[in-house]
């Protein structure tokens, strides 16, 4: 129970989620589990809220009662050698110790076992946007087979009305190691794990950007698989779909900095809509400019950071999975002119 109430603080306590240092100001929405704004988020609080008032009570009249008996029974002047009357066998007292502790852990065990029932769906809804999450050291897959759109570590998601319930159901997958999804204000932490399908699911009327981060230690740069989900109205994030779903737009001026990104390697790694790269092992290139950060949350996504990234990841990630390609500057220059048409 001690072990219950820990955890709630601890979770408590790790609320600031890191930024991107680069670029723009730092936002301001924290990541607060005690600020939930989807359903199962609030279930998590309520629970934890309940178990910490609990444990707080045990805590009280525990700590209590010793604090009461060191004062009260201390050693005084002249006590060295007279032992307290001892007491052996009071029925009473060890039925009142079993009975007591049995009926809070039954308790405990009951409203954490309805809060986790409520929260395991095994099939999605039938209203619900599916997403499968893919795992990767160090960054996130997203993609949405209805659409058949996949991006990278910006989740989009509608916001779910009365009139029109939209939950999203997201199927968490990794290709490497174990991660952990974590958008603490919309659901629970859950296990990112290579042959394995995690369920998790997420509902609010709120829009907004909500901010979250891979929770499971996954190598060097695990602290930078940063997470951020946006929460659009219907119209806009229909909207947003039919942008990832257009065809990106072929600018002749840039024609140059397309054909050497398609004679590098870049195209090994990387997928980009109208061009033969279809590589996988790195995030999904097409509308690239519809993203704010890149490397999952190291830098905003500008030109200048841009052309930072592809001259040597390895300074602004180190340790990336991307090499340093060794590209002069000119050639930087011209695929960072083509990658900016991405929109
Ligand atoms: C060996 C595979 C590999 C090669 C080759 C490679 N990349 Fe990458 N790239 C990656 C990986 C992996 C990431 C994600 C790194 C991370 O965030 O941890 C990435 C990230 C990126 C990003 C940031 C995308 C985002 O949304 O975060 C850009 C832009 C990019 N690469 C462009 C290029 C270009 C241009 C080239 C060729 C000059 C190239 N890459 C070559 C593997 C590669
Ligand atoms: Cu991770």
């Amino acid at each position: 129970m001690g072990l219950l109430a820990g955890a709630a603080v601890l979770c408590a306590t790790g609320v600031a989620m890191a930024e991107p240092t680069t670029g723009r100001p730092v936002f301001d929405q924290v990541s607060n589990m005690f600020q939930p704004v989807s359903v199962p988020a609030a279930k998590i609080r309520d629970l934890a809220l309940l178990v910490l008032a609990i444990c707080g009570g045990i805590f009280v009249v525990v700590g209590g009662l010793i604090a009461y008996t060191l004062i009260r029974f201390r050693a005084r002047p002249g006590d060295e050698h007279r032992e307290p009357p001892q007491v052996y066998g009071s029925s009473n007292i060890e039925a009142a110790w079993t009975i007591v502790p049995v009926i809070i852990v039954v308790v405990l065990f009951l409203a954490t076992a309805r809060t986790i029932n409520e929260l395991e769906l095994k099939e999605p809804p039938e209203s619900a946007l599916q997403v499968t999450v893919v795992g990767h050291r160090w960054w996130w897959e997203f993609q949405y087979p209805e659409y058949g759109i996949v991006t990278a570590n910006e989740l989009h998601v509608p916001a779910s009305t009365p009139d029109a319930p939209r939950p999203t159901f997201l199927w968490l997958e990794s290709v490497d190691v174990a991660h952990s999804f974590w958008v603490p204000r919309l659901a629970g932490k859950t296990d990112v794990i290579p042959n394995r399908r995690n369920t998790l699911w997420l509902e609010t009327a709120q829009p907004g950007l909500y901010l979250g981060q891979c929770a499971e230690y996954c190598g060097t740069q695990h602290a930078h698989m940063l997470l951020r989900v946006y929460v659009h109205t219907p119209e806009d994030f229909a909207r947003w779909v039919e942008e990832q779903k257009a065809p990106e737009a072929e600018v002749a001026s840039v024609a140059a900095g397309r054909d050497l990104f398609q004679r590098t390697a870049c195209i090994n790694c990387h997928a980009a809509s109208g061009t033969v790269a279809d590589g996988t092992f790195g995030p999904s290139l097409s509308h690239l400019m519809s993203r704010e950060t890149i490397g999952a949350g190291v830098a905003m996504n500008t030109p200048d950071n841009l052309r930072a990234w592809i001259r040597d990841p390895q300074t602004m990630k180190p340790g990336v999975r991307m090499p340093d390609m060794k590209l002069a500057d000119h050639e930087v220059d011209a695929i960072v002119d083509y990658l900016v048409t991405l929109r």
